[in-house]
């Protein structure tokens, strides 16, 4: 039994000597590298090549090196039924709680506008909004979505959340399902994303749903771009129905040289950083699931295969 490796940005060396550095007995290859594909029981993917699962014939579980595994379910290369596993990670919740509340303080204080104005040396104190002004909906009230919605609490923010099932989250008044989305989102001044990828959230943050917002919100998308119908986004900030985007993840990464997002004034844009995966931090719990498989015992954060998250 042994594991293979599968990223394609850079970093495969960087995780192999993580891994190597806390556990120097796992037998571990690069998908790049020669390597026995009949040994490989487990394989741990970030954006690998889609098809590339289907050359281990004895592969017994696929792992996310981050907390979405949406690039995994579209790889139909993978055997039917296989667990899959991502990472559940307290640094990797906390980074994204940083960023979110980064984007959400810099939206109240106007900080993209006096980027911009800055670089016209325009002096031009404009109003700001409060802590008490808005209403934070997070849409995806999961592991990140959870902790971002404590994270806010903790400042003072009202934070409502949406999410499939009905729960109860101290602080927080959920909403869910299909039915509940419309109250949600009518109540929202400011929203974040943080719903998996699947065939039922891709294009929610569209044209209509959007629409529902109040006036003005304001649009944090930190999951994935697929969730949001980019065409339809533009239109909403030129009526002023949304007063700026904070984007991280967009349908195509890196994003197009030629794509209107870079030059629209009221468009955020980071490249896919809200949250980035800290090798030392996640490499535990990649090597107790490898142990697990070993040992034919369940694994750790495996997702539900019939939901897709
Ligand atoms: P979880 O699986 O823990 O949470 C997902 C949440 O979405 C759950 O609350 C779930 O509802 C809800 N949900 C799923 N489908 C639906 C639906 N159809 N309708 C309503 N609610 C739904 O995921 P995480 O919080 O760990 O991560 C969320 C996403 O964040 C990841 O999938 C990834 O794409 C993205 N991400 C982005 C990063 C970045 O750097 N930009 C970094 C890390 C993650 P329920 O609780 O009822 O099941
Ligand atoms: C993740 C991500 O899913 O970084 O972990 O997007």
């Amino acid at each position: 039994m042994a594991i293979v490796l599968i990223r394609q940005d850079g970093k495969l060396d960087l995780w192999k000597r993580a891994l190597l550095d806390q556990f120097p007995a796992l037998p571990l290859y690069l998908y790049n590298e020669p390597h026995p594909k009949d040994e490989i029981s487990m394989a741990i993917v970030w954006k690998h090549p889609q098809g590339s699962l289907g050359q281990y014939p004895n592969l017994q579980s696929v792992a996310s090196f981050g907390a979405g595994v949406d690039f995994i379910i579209e790889d139909h290369s993978r055997p039917t039924g296989i667990p899959i596993t991502r990472v559940v990670d307290d640094a990797l919740a906390d980074d994204m709680a940083e960023y979110v509340l980064t984007a959400v303080l810099g939206h109240l204080k106007n900080m993209d506008q006096y980027a911009r104005d800055k670089q016209t040396t325009k002096w031009k104190p404009r109003p700001y909004s409060r802590i008490v002004d808005h209403t934070v909906g997070i849409m995806g009230l999961g592991t990140l979505g959870t902790h971002v919605g404590k994270a806010l609490i903790k400042l003072g923010f009202r934070v409502i959340g949406w999410s499939r099932h009905p729960k109860t989250q101290p602080g927080i008044e959920v909403y869910h399902g299909a039915a509940q989305q419309k109250d949600f989102l009518n109540r929202t001044s400011i929203l974040i994303c943080l719903l998996p990828l699947t065939s039922e959230t891709k294009g929610i943050l569209n044209k209509s749903n959007l629409s529902h917002l109040q006036q003005g919100a304001y649009l944090i998308n930190v999951a994935r771009g697929g969730h949001l119908v980019e065409e339809e986004l533009v239109p909403l900030l030129d009526s002023g129905q949304l007063s700026g985007a904070c984007l991280d993840v967009f349908q195509q990464e890196p994003l197009p040289e030629k794509h209107p997002f870079w030059k629209h004034p009221l468009i955020k844009i980071t490249p896919h950083v809200a949250s980035v995966s800290d090798p030392k931090s996640v490499v535990p719990q990649l090597a107790e699931n490898f142990r697990r498989l070993q040992n034919d015992e369940p694994l750790l954060n495996q997702i539900d295969l019939d939901l897709g998250y």
